[in-house]
């Protein structure tokens, strides 16, 4: 092929390559689903859809189930399991589900074992069930419903329709992950051929490194 030849395809490429530029600009980590830990909290955080979201967790159990969406996996205390992901809870005291903007119902009444629970319903209309413990739900905009179940639980939106919880003064944020947890766009990109598994092969190497 003669140098003119080649011109055309070298424009193909570098247009390409400027498309391939944008799509990693674009990419959002808040876009996806995820599973990660902070501390000793789990947080799961579900899309912009209108999920329902449900914790399983038997009286002592030491791993949770969580179904509903098929979410990034940024530790290595969780693996697939059909449509969600069952992770290990060692460590773990307290199980945070974040909602978004869609109206999410967020179920943890099976939740048995030790597991405080934190459901945040974000925007939307939003159902949020506490589990056995001592709960935190935030209904946060929209018509939402709270039932903290057994425990002592706390509610927090005066408007919203709250049942066995009491209204919360002060409104804690939502927990988040570790900068160095949240997935760089390029990693998202990443996960989503299939590679991921990597990170948490990596992981199970070297438990030193941050989860
Ligand atoms: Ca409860
Ligand atoms: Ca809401």
């Amino acid at each position: 092929m003669s140098r003119t030849d080649m011109r055309p395809l070298k424009k193909l490429l570098a247009s390409a390559t400027m498309a391939t530029a944008c799509l990693f600009v674009d990419s959002h980590p808040a876009l996806a689903a995820s599973i990660g830990v902070n501390g000793t909290t789990l947080i799961f955080t579900a899309d912009a859809g209108s999920d329902v979201i449900t914790a399983t967790a038997a009286p002592g159990a030491t791993d949770v189930l969580i179904t509903g969406l098929s979410p990034t996996i940024l530790t290595s205390d969780c693996v697939p399991e059909g449509i969600g992901v069952r992770c290990g809870l060692a460590g773990i005291d307290l199980l945070a589900i974040l909602g978004s903007s869609g109206d999410d119902v967020l179920i943890g009444i099976d939740v048995l074992n030790h597991l405080n629970l934190f459901l945040s319903g974000g925007g939307g209309d939003d159902v949020l069930l506490g589990g056995n413990g001592d709960d935190i739900l935030k209904g946060g905009l929209g018509d939402d419903v709270m039932l903290g179940g057994p425990g002592i639980n706390v509610c927090f939106d005066a408007s919203d329709i709250r049942l066995d919880c009491t209204l919360g003064n002060v409104e804690p944020p939502d927990p988040t992950l570790q900068v160095s947890e949240v997935p760089e766009p390029a990693t998202l990109l990443l996960v989503a051929s299939g590679m991921g598994a990597y990170v948490a092969r990596r992981r199970r190497r070297n438990p030193r490194l941050p989860r």
